[in-house]
């Protein structure tokens, strides 16, 4: 049975948000218990703690969207405990005794997961879990734009107004139906109290430049507050990128900008963060969350903003930058590996959409953006990365295969028009191919953290850790790409010397 049809069958549902609850954890809240009763059942929505909600917005959310939230000191009857945005027993919510309990969140997991203990640490705000749930169980949000909109908006508020959206997951809900734009802007323009405007002013006034990047530091605030003051530290025209940071939840919080081609903000975020917490948004705009616990384990008794500086610098001293068509990397120098001859998926864009349309593939890595045409494919790899390839070298490199693609990857990539907003999963389109057999190419694993900048997109650039291999097709040593090492040893086979 499908978990919220499951968890609305027992008796005595009661909701919980985490301590000072923010618009995501209302959101939550709320969106669940509209669910229940739409299933013939009712939920307590409730939140505990030292303080009661006072920020304006949220008792403006409360007001307009007519929440049910009630402040509790002690648990009301209770036969079921949800919590959401937040994990049982975490130091961030009041702990009630409950027999049984779910779990709803998206940050980092500090319990196991188990049927009724689901923790989406990948996705940028509780709302997505929410939304994707509801919807997976046929819930009618064009009938209660009301719930739409509280999600909308808990989406809104964890992701510095959409700018650091993590997963395609919250690309979709951002898109999903129209917003109460007019009720979102009322929100939106009383989030800041005059202590947080010092807040913010506290921020800017201690900058530091660490190479081409400022570095600074916050009093603890709303993730908001952390996004507007990074917003105006991106004006600053000696910081080619900055990052604004502060303690949260045990750790801290960035918010990161970035104002020249050669960083994207949504890579160095996720730079910043490997392996101590997540990071992600978009080439100019992302956020992210690293773990005091984590840092613990990696550099232990560093304090996170010397963590942080070091990461910063490390950054900067740590690229090589390649740009195709106008490099020196001596490919012919390099290793010779063959493609192997596992089936891929492609698809024609102009069978998805008509010619010359402006299209967008959302995948896990982030939107391609890319126009329709008959001499445009895409091709979806093992593991549903999505890259667009000009025809005539489709047809040199890859030999078609009959029979349907059949492939599972953790987000089917979707394809949209860009102007008409119209949106289609690229599988129905998808057909199979093998490499050719005489494929070869030119690889080398990179001992030195790289930029490739393609032909395709002027903007973006391939990030290539340590590890990762950089490749060129041997006919065309211009054509410059980064794979991934997981990937490159899947795909690729070394040439033996009998072979050449
Ligand atoms: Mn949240």
């Amino acid at each position: 049975m499908p978990l919220l049809e499951d968890l609305s069958r027992r008796k005595d549902i009661v909701i919980q948000c985490h301590d000072v609850p923010d618009a995501d954890a209302i959101a939550s809240g709320f969106a669940l218990t509209r669910y229940m009763e739409s299933r013939g059942r009712s939920a307590r929505l409730i939140y505990s703690g030292k303080n009661r909600v006072t920020k304006p917005n949220l008792t403006l959310m409360l007001n307009l969207l007519d929440i049910p939230l009630e402040y509790v000191e002690e648990m009301p009857r209770c036969g079921l405990l949800v919590t959401v945005d937040c994990q049982y027993g975490a130091g961030n919510v009041r702990r009630f005794e409950a027999d049984d309990i779910a779990v709803l969140d998206h940050h980092k997991p500090e319990m196991p997961e188990s049927p009724q203990v689901v923790i989406r640490q990948s996705l940028g705000s509780c709302s997505t879990l929410i939304w994707d749930l509801m919807r997976g169980e046929g819930f009618g949000f064009a009938s209660s734009p009301e719930v739409y909109n509280a999600l909308y908006y808990g989406l809104y508020t964890d992701t510095s107004s959409l700018a650091e959206l993590r997963h395609p997951l919250d690309r979709d809900l951002a898109e999903f139906m129209p917003a109460d734009w007019s009720l979102i802007k009322r929100l939106k323009n009383s989030t800041l109290s005059r202590e947080e405007l010092d807040v913010v002013a506290g921020t800017l006034s201690s900058s530091n430049l660490i190479g081409g990047i400022g570095l600074l530091a916050s009093e603890p605030c709303d993730p908001n507050i952390l996004g507007f003051s990074s917003d105006i530290a991106q004006q600053v025209e000696q910081f080619n990128s900055c990052v604004v940071y502060c303690d949260y939840f045990g750790g801290i919080k960035l918010s990161v900008r970035s104002s020249v081609r050669e960083i994207m903000a949504n890579e160095l975020a996720l730079f910043l963060t490997k392996d101590v917490g997540s990071g992600g948004g978009n080439i100019e705009k992302a956020g992210g969350y690293i773990s005091m616990e984590c840092i613990g384990k990696v550099a232990p008794g560093v304090s996170p903003g010397d963590f942080l500086r070091d990461r910063v610098q490390k950054y900067q001293n740590n690229f090589d930058l390649v740009y195709c068509g106008a490099h020196n990397v001596d490919f012919s120098s390099f290793e010779r590996y063959r493609k192997l001859r596992i089936p891929l998926g492609y698809a024609h864009t102009s069978d998805i959409f008509p010619e010359a349309s402006q299209i967008s593939v959302r995948t896990l890595e982030g939107d391609i953006d890319t126009v329709s045409s008959a001499d445009t494919y895409l091709m979806i790899g093992i593991s549903g990365e999505v890259y667009p390839i000009k025809r005539d070298r489709f047809e040199s490199s890859y030999e078609i295969l009959e029979g349907r693609y059949v492939i599972e990857t953790e987000y089917m990539p979707v394809a949209s028009d860009k102007i008409s907003g119209e949106r289609k999963a690229l599988r129905p389109y998808a057909r199979t191919c093998v490499p050719k057999e005489d494929r070869f190419i030119r690889a080398s694993c990179l001992v030195k953290a790289t930029k490739v900048f393609s032909n395709w997109d002027r903007d973006k650039y391939f990030y290539g850790a340590i590890g990762d291999f950089i490749a060129a097709s041997e006919d065309d040593p211009s054509d410059v790409y980064i794979i991934n090492r997981d990937i490159f040893f899947k795909t690729y086979k070394k040439v033996g010397k009998g072979e050449l």
